[in-house]
């Protein structure tokens, strides 16, 4: 990054275009690009002439958004894909083969907890499964085979921070990757790399987006990595379509506002729900109650707009809280403008036995709020008239 963040977020890897000097870029909405005469073809395909072939092999608009995410990070390259989730994918794929095992935390998005409890197993890499807030615990787990560790911090739901700085350290001893995922701080709040991390991944449909309205995912590392990591991704076929990529290019230009508000509005509810009489835990990592408030002032620049908490009334109360609420819209997802509420216990983690949610972390009055970029005053009187209601 040449310029601070606030500055590359809107101008980085981006120059008016040549033909007509339009500021934004073109959107590219093609499968195929021709070529002059079929020498040119062939170059192109042999790799001995740069440019355009097929919109899965590459495109203007999904390279340029991975590019500038991968500027943010600090990481020569990048890669656009369908959903976070095809980046969760093409980031395991690329670091691991069978015979090999990877080792990933134990709480993380429930996409890539199923991912890598029920489908990477049967490729033949062994999956180990750790609490890497204890890093003896996380030393012990990276066995010689081990090419990859995933971590994602803070993590979905429960907002655990991991070390970063101190999980890079065992897993280089160890000759393995680490691999974190970003998508809760967005590069403007965290830069794994300046840590330690040798890949960053994000669901690009969260804050990188901010608007609620694309799925995506951009995976960020190294020259090598990217390039097996690229090879996968044409063969897989799980590319971002150009308009995705351009709305996300679109966003990305107020990451950096964005993420102000959603950090001081999070912060200004988490304060006076910790207040609240039917309240009984507040996990925010910028509270000085949270266990792991120092970790998170080390690595993070402020503390995000996701803010989990604990109802006295447990399940019920949680249930109930979701049909009072007005403007808090009950979806899941989160990184949007507008704020988003949801009870895992009821929602999305409703199909989990009790056993399987106690290991995820997930209490049965758990609620998870997206803070948005409203008028906080609004989001709080909103929480206020359904507290009220419920009894
Ligand atoms: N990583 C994290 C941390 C996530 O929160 C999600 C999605 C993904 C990866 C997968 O990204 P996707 O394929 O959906 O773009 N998180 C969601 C959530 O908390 N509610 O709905 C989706």
């Amino acid at each position: 990054m040449s310029f601070r963040i606030e500055t590359e977020v809107v101008h980085g890897g981006q120059h008016p275009e040549k033909l007509t000097g339009a500021l934004t870029p073109p959107i590219y909405q093609t499968s195929t690009f021709a070529f002059e005469n079929v020498e040119q073809g062939a170059a192109r395909f042999s790799g001995n002439e740069a440019g355009y072939m097929y919109t899965r092999l590459g495109n203007p608009n999904t390279d340029l958004l991975a590019k500038k995410v991968a500027g943010l990070e600090g990481f020569s390259g990048g890669i656009s894909t369908a959903s976070g989730m095809a980046a969760v994918a093409n980031t395991i794929l690329a670091a691991a083969k069978a015979g090999d095992s990877i080792v990933v935390e134990d709480t993380v998005y429930g996409g890539t907890h199923y991912l890598v409890e029920q489908d990477i197993p049967k490729l033949g890499i062994e999956v180990i499964r750790v609490d890497a807030v204890d890093l003896n615990a996380l030393e012990k787990a990276v066995k010689p085979n081990t090419t990859l560790v995933l971590i994602e911090t803070p993590a979905n739901p429960t907002l655990k921070i991991i070390d970063i700085e101190g999980c890079a350290e065992i897993v280089h001893k160890k000759g393995a990757l680490l691999a974190v995922d970003n998508t809760f701080s967005s590069p403007y709040l965290q830069r794994p790399r300046e840590l330690g991390a040798d890949i960053v991944f994000h669901s690009a449909t969260k804050y990188i987006s901010g608007h609620g309205d694309v799925l995506a995912g951009v995976l960020c590392g190294e020259k090598d990595f990217i390039r097996s990591a690229s090879t996968l991704a044409a063969h897989y076929g799980w590319t971002m379509s150009p308009f995705n990529a351009w709305l996300l290019l679109r966003g990305l230009k107020t990451l950096a506002v964005r993420m102000e508000r959603h950090c001081s509005n999070a912060m200004t509810v988490a304060r006076w729900l910790e207040r609240h009489p039917k309240v009984k835990t507040v996990f925010y990592p910028g509270l000085e109650s949270f266990p792991q408030h120092d970790l998170a002032k080390k690595q993070m620049k402020d503390f995000g707009g996701i803010v989990s908490f604990e109802m006295k009334g447990g399940f019920d109360a949680g249930k109930a809280l979701m049909d009072h609420v007005n403007l808090h819209i009950l979806a899941v997802s989160l990184g949007d403008c507008d704020t988003l509420i949801q009870h895992p216990a009821s929602m999305t983690h409703a199909g989990m036995g009790t056993e399987e949610m106690k290991e995820a972390h997930i209490t049965p009055g758990l609620v998870r709020i997206s803070v948005g970029i409203e008028h906080v005053e609004d989001l709080i009187g909103d929480l206020n008239q359904a507290l009220e209601k419920i009894h």
